[in-house]
């Protein structure tokens, strides 16, 4: 690999002075001329029978320009797809309809939609349609939907029961249990993964201009990927692909939630169709809460079998995955793929049998949200690990590097099947532990709480899956679409870049990222590169932003691209130079002839010649600009240990984070800084969901934290100053050497908080606790023991 200058440098944003200065433009910032506004009526009901819907009253509002049901749209807007059809699992796919027409199914379910001449008119006449549903009962919990007699959402859903999907070897799985039975341990436990909702700074926002004498529709949206959006927005409308337009301004943070294909924005379209106006469509938070989609949502009940040495030998269970009242777009891929594939964890546990079961109950539709399915799998493995260390008596993190995959192992098939490409689990640990003191830590617990507050030290040693594709095996696992990435590189006349890239970052940093690849690869200053993505018209096809793919996909299309353009460059500068192309050395932008370093041309002498073509080589082409399409031989696998160090205090339940130290590999790494940042905002979430985050429902299906004051969303105060370090262990599987970063942090955060607790608490006989851990549920906790204990 080149040895490079500005790959690994800590590059502040480039985006960021824009991004903090109020000088981007965000989907809602956009004015067009005769842009009206559209107002979604929502269903108040969990469950309801549609009887009759009067819009008149709306419609005689002044300023009010149409109104829409469910029945306009029939025939014209397709149902809402599914995106991932996972096979043998059963699958049912009921329709979707974008405006519900019978039957509401969770409160948010659209019914009515209100184009007015500005958004206050529209809310207000919004107000003024009326619906007259006949209620019905409603269900959250999902093995209660399963149950017999459950409300039914979907009438041909017997037991609401959208797949029912099975991994692993059931009679080798039982047999190891028998052995462990007989001869060492076996454990079992309850886990809920409770549901979350996504934060994004900005909410879903949504304009939508269509040209009725070209047939061309631009919609500008808050999207994860411009051109998946594209793809769906033609099969939901009936409109030809080529003549949709998809554009990502800003996007103000997505987590996830702007990956789905919302029904809202196939709702506005038909509206801009409808009334030959341009319409504007952008949720309030509280609206976000009831439709952008939840995150989680899982009960499980797992067994670990385990030799008295420590050494795992297998997992068995089942997951009840609350799917909401439709399937989402990625929605069945998460408890399965993205979740029970990674199982076992960085672990050699060679016995798995599992079941996961997606179930369809009366709430807001569950998706991807920051680290979708794999953080499910860490906290389950990552507390069972604590699970077995706590009933052997034996310290966590030597029951960890008892079951690591040893690093000569790699490249690893797991027992769920997949090849892990590269790892080395022990020296990650090894500085986590060194970075906090362990031992000591250890033995200042032993003497006892210190006025009454208790210290816990909690591990987590994760592996995810991350950097989808390949195209072929997320193919087979159902996935309607292909994971490869494409790019552009155009130098202009004065070598000046433009970086085009199908991937659509909104957060992530990849404008500065991408450039300092680039800038290597070609030797220019990166003040030259300007990376552009987030619109169908500008930028190749490509499959978007998500799943920490980014930089491992879309980078390296980049890479291959600029390697292109820089071969082209150097056929140039041999002619020029009056030398074989063997003997061109390139070196930090300057062709030079192999021993004579005087006679050379730079990078942008090179580009003009390429523009002017006066004098190309027979055969070359003038201008210099390539693309290159890459689809990755294998997912890449990062990895990390983290520590987290509590102490609780007894008297009032409270947690105290003292510090928390992550230590990550995410094979080398492109911007220390951002990938920093990265770990930092997925800490948080992480940690959130540990401590604080919960939505909550009422029975009769209301989100009882529909606002941000009723969900805790976590204050920067709440934090310690997070520890980042690093091991480096190259992807072999990509042509930078990169596994991605942009999740690790809330996957590997949650069991290490909750494994912390859980060890502060072992005094009191406490061996697990449900997420989130309040102050209330860990006073309860104690005091039930102290109850038991003075029986
Ligand atoms: N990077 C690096 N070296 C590496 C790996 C990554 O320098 N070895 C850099 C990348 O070039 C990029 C950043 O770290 O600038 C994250 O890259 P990557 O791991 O490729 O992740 P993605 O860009 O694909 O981002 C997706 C990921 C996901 S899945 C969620 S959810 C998420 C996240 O990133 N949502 C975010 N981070 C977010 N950050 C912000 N600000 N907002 C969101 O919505």
């Amino acid at each position: 690999m080149a040895v490079s200058k500005l790959f690994g440098a800590k590059i502040k944003r480039r985006e960021d002075p824009r991004l903090i200065t109020g000088r981007a433009t965000y989907t809602d910032d956009l004015q067009i001329s005769g842009l009206a506004y559209a107002e979604i009526v929502r269903s108040p009901h969990a469950h309801a029978r549609i009887k009759r819907i009067d819009v008149e009253a709306a419609r005689r509002q002044p300023g009010v320009v149409a109104v829409f049901t469910g029945k306009d749209l029939q025939g014209v807007i397709n149902p809402i797809p599914t995106a991932w059809l996972i096979p043998n699992a059963d699958l049912k796919t009921p329709p979707h309809p974008a405006l519900a027409v019978d039957t509401v199914r969770y409160v948010g379910d659209g019914v009515a939609v209100v184009v007015a001449e500005d958004r206050y008119t529209a809310r207000d006449a919004a107000a003024q349609v009326r619906v007259d549903y006949e209620a019905l009962p409603a269900v959250v919990d999902q093995r209660q939907a399963m149950a017999a007699g459950a409300p039914l959402l979907h009438a041909d859903v017997p037991n609401n029961l959208a797949f029912k999907w099975a991994l692993g070897n059931g009679e080798a799985t039982a047999a190891a249990f028998k052995e462990a039975a007989r001869d060492g341990v076996v454990i079992a436990q309850r886990f809920i993964n409770q549901r979350l909702i996504p934060n994004a700074m900005e909410t879903r926002s949504v304009v939508a201009r269509y040209n009725s004498g070209s047939g061309d529709l631009t919609v500008w949206y808050t999207t994860q990927n411009p051109h998946i959006a594209r793809f769906l927005m033609s099969v939901v409308t009936g409109l030809p692909e080529h003549k949709i337009r998809i554009v990502a301004p800003e996007v103000g943070g997505g987590f996830g939630s702007k990956i789905p294909f919302y029904a809202d924005e196939a709702i506005v379209v038909f509206c801009a169709r409808k009334t030959g106006r341009p319409v504007k469509w952008t949720e309030d938070r509280r609206e976000n809460y009831l439709t952008t989609i939840h995150g989680r949502d899982h009960i499980t009940d797992l067994e670990v079998a385990a030799r008295r040495d420590g050494t795992i030998t297998a997992l068995r269970g089942k997951t009840w995955a609350n799917l909401g009242a439709y399937l989402s777009t990625a929605g069945p891929g998460i408890p399965t793929i993205l979740h029970g594939l990674m199982l076992t964890g960085c672990y050699t546990i060679p016995n798995l049998d599992y079941v996961v079961y997606g179930v369809f109950t009366n709430t807001t539709p569950v998706d991807a949200y920051r680290g979708a399915g794999r953080p499910e799998a860490t906290y389950l493995i990552e507390r069972i690990v604590d699970l077995v260390a706590a009933k052997l008596k034996l310290d966590p993190a030597d029951v960890r590097r008892k079951n690591f995959i040893p690093p000569d192992k790699f490249p690893y098939t797991s027992a769920e099947g997949l090849a892990y490409d590269s790892g080395n689990y022990g020296p990650a640990l090894d500085k986590a532990l060194a970075a906090v003191d362990y031992r000591r830590l250890r033995e200042e617990q032993k003497r006892g709480p210190r006025n009454g507050r208790h210290l816990g030290i909690g591990l987590s040693t994760y592996v995810e899956i991350c950097g989808l594709g390949p195209s072929s095996v997320v193919g087979s696992t159902g996935f309607q679409g292909g994971l490869w990435e494409s790019a552009v590189v155009r130098l202009h006349p004065t070598a000046k870049a433009t970086v085009f890239t199908g991937t659509s970052p909104h957060g992530q940093g990849e404008e500065t990222t991408f450039a300092q690849v680039v800038a290597d690869e070609l030797g220019l200053p990166i003040d030259d590169i300007e990376v552009v993505h987030g619109d169908t018209a500008a930028v190749p096809m490509g499959w978007g932003t998500y799943g920490s793919r980014t930089t491992v996909v879309g980078g390296a299309a980049i890479v291959l691209a600029a390697r292109r353009v820089r071969e082209k460059a150097t056929k140039i500068a041999a002619h020029l130079l009056e030398a074989a192309e063997k003997d061109i050395v390139f070196d930090q932008g300057r062709f030079s002839v192999r021993g004579s370093p005087d006679k050379a041309k730079t990078i942008q002498e090179v580009t003009l010649q390429a523009y002017l073509a006066w004098n190309l080589p027979p055969g070359i082409e003038p201008a210099l600009e390539a693309s290159a399409f890459y689809d990755p031989t294998n997912f890449t696998f990062p990895f990390g240990s983290h520590v987290a160090v509590v102490e609780v205090d007894a008297e009032t339940g409270q947690v105290a984070l003292k510090r928390y130290v992550a230590v990550d590999d995410c094979g080398r790494v492109i911007n220390p800084l951002i990938v920093d940042g990265q770990v930092h905002g997925g800490l948080v979430q992480g940690i959130a969901q540990a401590l604080y985050e919960a939505a909550a429902y009422g029975p009769n299906g209301q989100l009882i934290t529909a606002t941000m004051a009723d969900y805790a969303v976590p204050k920067a105060h709440m934090f310690p100053t997070f520890e980042t370090g690093r091991t480096e262990t190259p992807s072999p599987h990509n042509p930078l050497g990169v596994k991605g970063v942009g999740e690790t942090g809330t996957i590997a955060s949650t069991p290490a908080v909750v494994n912390a607790v859980v060890d502060a608490l072992q005094s009191y006989g406490i061996t697990h606790l449900d997420m989130p851990l309040t102050p209330e549920r860990i006073w309860n906790a104690i005091h039930e023991r102290r109850e038991v204990k003075a029986r």
